[in-house]
């Protein structure tokens, strides 16, 4: 059984400051080593920056600095950017360091000896932006397609790397180990990259041109190419060849990378290391590109996301959650700060958050904060909440270690959701003003506090903060402990007890009119009314005869996200279904909803409120904070005229 866990993030350039790309790649790595800890592994997160090339030595230019003091700069910016963002690695490598110098040249001389490594000729178009070499195949209209610009034409004598020695073993090794490179669709991009013959990578760069690199140990006149020199920092991190870390940790190791390197990762690297006589890596973990709205970020278009803007403005688990909710692993997805404010608002105040509040204020008020002690129960109710998060908690390692961290995290909220529903229905206010309930009020929040503590658990990758103030809020220790997901995700897996402090609330929500972000929810003022009506405030007949009232059976409602206001309807009216939003969540709970009729303005002109279309108005009785629905007293089928 599979003990151990070795996860890399690349080695990010220091040619720019790091941004909401590398933030999203080493929170991930950060996640899924919390996972494997909490599963009971040995861990090792290995983050760091590659300092070598022509990109770094230009940028240092430009600031008018040496490579060196430059690189040091940036790194730092790096370094220290990582445990803000609670990402805690074990080892920060940089390729200027003498140990990894060392590795690389060493790898280089055993590579050589082999008769791996020739001196040749070379020509072909270089992308200085990605530090290699194109095929006119992979160019789009002759351009390099990760920087849009024309690549250059270079011809000079090099060393090169048999790449092409290693093909056939590389597309065997691919198709026999079909997670080796994942999702599905990068192992396929791999495996067409290998259809065609390999060419031979240079590796090396004259002296001449590129001073900013590590010397080949077998030619000082060149220094080695950059790609060479990074790829060799998943191995000198861990101290090859010799360290401790390298025995124990590399026949785990698994790379996190976008799919922006895919070429160096999934086809330099695995030859690189066969040429070597090492082990290929265990799995290459490839994830998609955050675009900003519909844009690519970059700097020139002047919208790159600097992550702790966003974490002073809206908390670091806001921050990471976004992330890891919004972007299905594998494919694209784009950051608006928009929708980042409505997940806080709608997933973490109001359903996370009211759910612990909720339940902890009810403790508080009936049971003088202390939790009752494990309570079986056998009412139906129970039994589903139960059932449901045994559900979670079975699917949460398949889900997490195939790196479907969204869906993770749906299934944490649709328990969420259920337990919300589950005091609406148990109703523990009414409850506990019947002293003969007693009981029952405590099974109901026994379980509201069981599910909440399993939350907290569950979180603890992607939230450790959060998990751990759910924790203290509920009195019960902090997750966080190698293997605690055996110990402590299961049901009744510890006793509750003892005194609660006061419950806080978890997630403030944001106003995103107050955020200075643009409106959401496109909730217009209302059209102002025509003169005629507004002069006189009466209505004649025929106007008020324009007002198509129907009935309407409701078939089924649900809350919106991001709005603790509206709910959305979708009612029968006659044979015509129709969707309806209305405001009227603080009001109605959705299953309540179901299987009434209602009054429906129906011939209003159709509205998009919170991004939904709404075909209709109901209508309702207002008074102070009070509504109630007007609703159909007797048998009339829906679609019945309302006059
Ligand atoms: O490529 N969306 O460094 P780099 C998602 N030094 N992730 C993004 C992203 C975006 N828009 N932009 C960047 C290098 N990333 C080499 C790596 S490894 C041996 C050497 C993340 O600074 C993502 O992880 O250009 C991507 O692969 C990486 O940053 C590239 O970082």
């Amino acid at each position: 059984m599979k003990t151990r866990f070795y996860i890399s993030t690349p080695i990010y350039y220091v040619n720019a400051e790091p941004h909401l790309g590398h933030a999203y790649t080493t929170i991930v790595a950060d996640v899924m080593r919390r996972f494997h800890h909490l599963l009971g592994e040995e861990t090792y997160f290995v983050t760091g920056t590659d300092e070598h090339g022509d990109k770094v030595l230009k940028a240092a230019k430009e600031r008018g600095m040496g490579p060196k003091p430059y690189a040091d700069l940036i790194s730092q910016a790096f370094r220290d950017l990582w445990p803000r963002l609670d990402c805690s690695y074990d080892r920060f490598i940089r390729t200027t360091e003498p140990d990894h110098v060392r590795v690389v040249q060493y790898i280089l001389q055993k590579v050589y000896d082999a008769g791996d490594i020739y001196f040749g000729r070379y020509e072909g178009l270089y992308c200085t932006g990605c530090e290699r070499f194109y095929t006119e195949r992979e160019l789009e209209d002759g351009r390099c397609p990760q920087h849009e610009t024309e690549p250059e034409l270079r011809q000079e004598d090099n060393y090169f790397f048999r790449m092409s020695r290693y093909q056939q073993w590389l597309k065997d090794h691919i198709e026999e180990h079909p997670d080796f490179i994942r999702p599905e669709r990068y192992r396929n991009e791999a495996l067409a990259m290998l259809r065609d013959p390999l060419e031979d990578l240079c590796i090396s760069r004259p002296r001449s041109r590129l001073d900013w690199g590590i010397p080949l140990p077998f030619d000082s006149n060149y220094v080695t190419y950059v790609w060479f020199d990074a790829l060799i920092n998943y191995i000198s991190a861990l101290g090859y060849p010799d360290g401790e870390a390298f025995r124990r940790y590399w026949p785990y190791a698994e790379h996190l990378i976008a799919k922006d390197i895919l070429k160096p990762h999934g086809i330099y690297w695995p030859t690189m290391l066969k040429a070597a006589g090492i082990e290929p890596y265990r799995h290459l973990n490839v994830h998609g590109y955050w675009n900003v709205e519909t844009s690519k970020m970059s700097k020139s278009l002047g919208n790159v996301i600097r992550p702790l803007d966003l974490v002073e403005k809206y908390g670091l688990d806001a921050f990471r959650y976004f992330l890891l909710r919004e972007m299905v692993f594998g494919l694209d997805a784009s950051f608006s700060e928009v929708a980042l404010v409505q997940r806080l608002n709608s997933d973490l105040a109001n359903d996370l958050g009211n759910l612990l509040q909720r339940s902890l204020t009810m403790v508080r008020r009936y049971l003088k904060g202390v939790p009752p002690r494990s309570l079986p129960s056998e009412d139906p109710e129970d039994q589903e909440l139960r059932e449901k998060a045994e559900e979670v908690l079975e699917g949460y390692p398949s889900a997490m270690g195939g790196l479907l961290f969204h869906k993770a995290l749906m299934r944490i909220w649709d328990l969420i959701g259920l337990t919300n529903r589950y005091i609406d229905r148990t109703e523990p206010f009414r409850l506990a003003k019947d002293p003969a309930k007693r009981r029952r009020l405590e099974v109901v929040l026994y379980h509201l506090v069981e599910v909440n503590r399993l939350v907290s658990l569950l979180l603890w990758p992607f939230m450790p903060r959060t998990s751990s103030e759910m924790a203290r809020q509920l009195g019960v220790e902090a997750p966080g402990n190698r293997g605690d997901l055996m110990r402590l995700g299961r049901w009744g897996a510890v006793e509750l007890g003892g005194e609660l402090p006061t419950p806080k609330p978890l997630f403030p929500r944001v106003d995103p009119v107050q955020a200075g972000i643009a409106e959401i929810g496109g909730q217009k003022p209302p059209p102002p009314t025509s003169k005629e009506s507004e002069d006189k405030g009466e209505l004649d007949m025929a106007a008020f005869q324009r007002v198509d009232l129907r009935v309407a059976e409701v078939l089924s409602a649900q809350p919106i996200k991001g709005s603790d206001r509206l709910l959305k309807l979708r009612v029968q009216m006659g044979a015509e279904e129709r969707q309806v939003v209305a405001g009227i969540a603080q009001h109605y709970a959705p299953e309540d909803l179901v299987g009434r009729r209602v009054v429906l303005v129906a011939n209003l002109k159709p509205a998009k409120i919170f991004g939904q279309v709404s075909q209709g108005m109901l209508l309702a009785a207002v008074h102070g904070e009070d509504l109630r629905l007007v609703t159909i007293d007797g048998e009339i089928p829906s679609g019945a005229k309302v006059r």
